[in-house]
């Protein structure tokens, strides 16, 4: 029982309103006409980015997913998270702010593909097998780096959402609309 006459301290976040959740964002699903903007630069990596990136992270965490564009969250900048760590290895958590692909290999590599916002469809797409990207990180920081393999897949895949485009837009007519069906059957269950 308490005794004393201080402050109680029941909340500490109510004290020291500068701690702050993260939160779980709603992924958008197609056809939602929002997955089909194109983003806009950031201007400034600040804390307001930052708590941006968090939310998108814990949101990636639990679809569960490997990476996750804001525009998924209904957010039109340039940014982009990603994890490519395994469930039994520590979590890696990446950021990428206006994420640009200034070099691409003639070498293509197929793979199969899924996407938070085409939920339970997977299909091949053939992307350049090795990219040079350049970003700033999560404190705003320049960086240049080569990718391959997994991260090049999944960071061409994101940095397609950051101009409205979805894996399934590489594919035919008859199975990108296969697809949608696919997802608004699910939606409605
Ligand atoms: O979680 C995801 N897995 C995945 C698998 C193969 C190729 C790309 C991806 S990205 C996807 C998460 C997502 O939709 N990001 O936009
Ligand atoms: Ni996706």
């Amino acid at each position: 029982m308490r005794v004393s006459g201080t402050t109680p301290n029941l909340d500490a976040r109510a004290q020291r309103p500068y701690l702050r959740a993260m939160a779980l964002r709603e992924i958008l699903v197609v056809p939602h006409p929002v997955l089909k903007q194109v983003s806009k630069p950031v201007a400034v990596v600040d804390d307001a980015l930052r708590v941006l990136m968090d939310d998108m992270l814990e949101t990636m965490y639990e679809a569960p997913g490997i990476g996750l564009a804001a525009i998924q969250i209904g957010v039109a900048q340039r940014v982009i998270v990603m994890d490519l760590a395994r469930e039994d290895e520590p979590k890696t958590p990446r950021y990428f702010v206006n994420p640009e692909i200034v070099w691409a290999s003639d070498e293509t590599l197929p793979y199969e593909e899924g996407c938070l916002s085409v939920p339970e469809y997977y299909d091949e797409v053939e992307r350049p097998a090795r990219v040079k990207l350049t970003y700033l990180n999560y404190q705003g920081e320049p960086v240049e780096e080569d990718a391959e393999g997994m991260f090049a897949v999944c960071i061409q895949h994101e940095m397609d959402h950051l101009d409205g485009v979805l894996f399934i837009d590489h594919l035919s007519r008859l199975k990108r609309e296969q697809a949608i069906k696919k997802v608004k059957k699910l939606v409605r269950a």
